[in-house]
């Protein structure tokens, strides 16, 4: 059973298969490690599908020593017959036509849902691959079929032997040359997180992961799905009672799930998906939830307490100490935001709404004790906000005179152009001394910081306003904070984040991301922080000198200079660089490299704290380190 006729179609064919190839950042976002992992999730999501449909309870997933990585499910098996219409047989078309993933099984294909990038098809995969082979059982026979050089080359599907068992398995091997230099192998760490959050999404699904790089072998089985997955969450944390309240159902064709509970600490922890897709941005799931919780808390106290006790919750209030997982799916998702990871479909908010208030209602009713628990919660949360009211009410009150309020620390710049305009927030005096020295006194501000920052994530609000380096923050940024900050009002047009290149350095930039992220997320949605990028090492020969900003830059210069004599200089932290060399290194924006902050990543910051809350502190040391690189686009 061959097909390689060198037809019309088959034309077409590597004609749409070598514009991905051409445009490869059209069809899976970019050439970076998130392309890369795109390949796999691509594959992944449509054997997920096969469980959704009803037939596979098993996925196996194996990084390969060779790098390669294979896919494979005990679904129904991709058919392999000849279609009548389409003249080739389903596999071929899923693996070598553009956006054929999934869509051939016709009217009775299931529930099929996709979101976002993905979904663009298996053959996006075959045209990024050097070599892609599908091996298929179905029917108690067994086939094969193998493409090269990115789909090109094929001998067509090949009978192979008989089998009693059923299912489709996918290995490829990406062809590396297409992406980013530093992107030549699957990270463990992704694939596993990502794997382990598709088990808890589909809840009695058995996902099996090997990396035989490394001889892990690991199972991912949640039978209680999102209930597992809040229980996970919160190991570590003081509960505020220890059921996770949990629901799933469907309203006008949306089927909803959600999972909660509340924890000690204040901080509020929520993971949004749609499709299976996770929404970093949130949207209209996680508001529609959001609103159901407010309505609901704030009705059962009106009903249910005496006068004395009455009490009307905020939003803020709600959040407070909330774990919660919400996971919708819909035929058809919309996206908005900074990464397209928002869902816009505004029908989700009420839909969502009704569905939670309802079930929550019950629940209130149903669990008195709990109830009572929730409710005590919440009224301190109700309180701090309130002394926290008062202490803002303060701040504004002192700031009648402007200029007589901006922090006595900052070196302010003289435009107030927010076009060009900066402020660099600076870790220690020495520092920002330095950075004072040799900046651009037009456009650029300075603000070092001296004493500690306080973690936004552990810490209320009310003693977060009594921190001197948060206060000053505020003050000099000028357009407060929290449910009132106004992004418009900023006084610099960019925020940039300067540390020391070590651990304490990190330490730093990672509880001021989260200090943003909790207080100011509009100027992060907005793209308006960045991370200063100093140089590590500088390498000097006779009387030229070279910086390195990464240690693969430094070996490459070093292995470029040969037997030259050089020596090297190690810079540990900023205060190691006079004023003329951080200005050249790090601020000239001429020559400067900044990281722009994404809202992505600023809540891995965020989830950083929270899930490392009340560690040791080595571990904890150990995770920045390793995530210390918390921006992803070079500006
Ligand atoms: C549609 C129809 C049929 C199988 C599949 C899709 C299918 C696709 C994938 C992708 C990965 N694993 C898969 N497993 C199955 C067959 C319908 C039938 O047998 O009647």
């Amino acid at each position: 059973m061959t097909n390689n006729n060198y037809d019309s179609d088959s034309i077409q064919v590597l004609e749409g298969l070598e514009a991905v190839r051409k445009r490869p950042g059209m069809y899976i976002g970019n050439i970076d490690k998130r392309g890369l992992h795109h390949l796999v999730w691509e594959i992944v999501d449509n054997s997920i599908d096969e469980h959704l449909a009803g037939y596979a309870s098993k996925i196996e997933v194996v990084i390969k020593s060779d790098g390669s990585i294979e896919v494979s499910d005990n679904g129904r098996g991709i058919p392999v017959n000849i279609h009548s219409k389409t003249k080739i047989s389903a596999l071929e078309t899923v693996l070598t036509i553009l956006h054929a993933g999934g869509k051939f099984g016709g009217d009775n294909s299931g529930y099929k849902v996709s979101g976002g990038l993905h979904g663009v098809g298996a053959s996006v995969v075959n045209a990024l691959s050097t070599w892609l082979e599908a091996v298929i059982e179905r029917d108690g026979k067994k086939y094969t079929l193998r493409y090269d050089q990115g789909g090109e080359v094929t001998e067509g599907i090949k009978e192979v032997g008989t089998t009693g068992g059923r299912g489709t398995k996918i290995s490829f091997l990406p062809n590396f040359d297409i992406f980013n230099d530093d992107v030549f192998e699957f990270e463990y760490e992704i694939i596993a997180d990502r794997l382990k959050k598709s088990a808890y999404l589909n809840k009695g699904l058995s996902i099996v992961f090997k990396d035989e790089r490394n001889n892990i072998d690991e199972l991912y089985h949640f039978p209680n799905g999102l209930i597992d997955y809040v229980n996970d969450i919160n190991t570590k944390h003081e509960k505020v009672f220890n059921e996770v309240i949990y629901n799933e159902g469907i309203r006008d064709g949306i089927s909803v799930e959600v999972a909660f509970q509340y924890i000690k600490p204040y901080s509020y922890n929520m993971h949004s998906y749609v499709n299976n897709i996770y929404t970093s941005e949130g949207g209209t799931h996680e508001q529609g939830f959001m609103d159901a919780l407010v309505r609901t808390i704030n009705n059962y106290i009106k009903d249910n307490l005496n006068q004395k006790e009455q009490i009307i919750f905020k939003r803020d209030d709600i959040k407070e100490g909330l774990v919660a997982v919400v996971s919708i799916k819909h035929q058809e998702p919309m996206f908005e935001g900074q990464t397209k990871n928002k869902l816009a479909n505004q029908e989700v908010r009420k839909i969502v709404n009704d569905y939670v208030s309802e079930k929550f209602e019950e629940f209130l009713i149903e669990n008195p004790i709990i109830s009572g628990g929730i409710v005590a919660k919440l009224r301190t949360a109700a309180e701090s906000r309130m002394a926290a009211q008062k202490a803002r009410e303060k701040i504004r009150k002192d700031s009648s005179n402007e200029y007589s309020t901006l922090p006595g620390k900052l070196s302010d710049c003289s435009s107030k152009d927010k076009e060009i305009t900066e402020i660099f927030i600076v870790e220690g005096d020495s520092a920002g001394g330095s950075a004072k020295m040799g900046r651009d006194r037009e456009i650029q501000a300075i603000l070092p910081l001296k004493g500690k920052i306080i973690n936004a994530q552990k810490t209320r609000i009310d003693r977060l306003l009594g921190n001197d380096e948060i206060i000053s923050i505020i003050t000099a940024v000028g357009a407060g904070f929290g449910e009132e900050f106004s992004p418009e009002k900023a006084r610099y047009g960019k925020i940039i984040i300067m540390t020391d290149a070590d651990v304490d350095g990190s330490h730093i930039r990672t509880l001021l991301l989260t200090f943003f992220y909790k207080y100011m997320k509009e100027l992060i949605e907005e793209g308006n922080i960045y991370i200063a990028q100093p140089p590590l090492y500088k390498i000097i020969r006779g009387k030229s000198s070279f910086y390195a900003y990464t240690e693969e830059e430094k070996e490459r210069m070093i292995n470029e200079l040969g037997e030259a004599r050089f020596s090297i200089q190690r810079y540990k932290g900023l205060g190691e660089m006079n004023d003329d060399q951080l200005w050249e290194t790090t601020m000239d924006p001429d020559n400067r490299k900044l990281l722009l902050v994404t809202i992505d990543e600023a809540k891995k910051a965020d989830l950083i704290f929270e899930s490392l809350m009340g560690e040791n502190v080595e571990p904890r040391k150990d995770f920045i380190i390793k995530n210390a690189k918390l921006a992803n686009l070079d500006v």
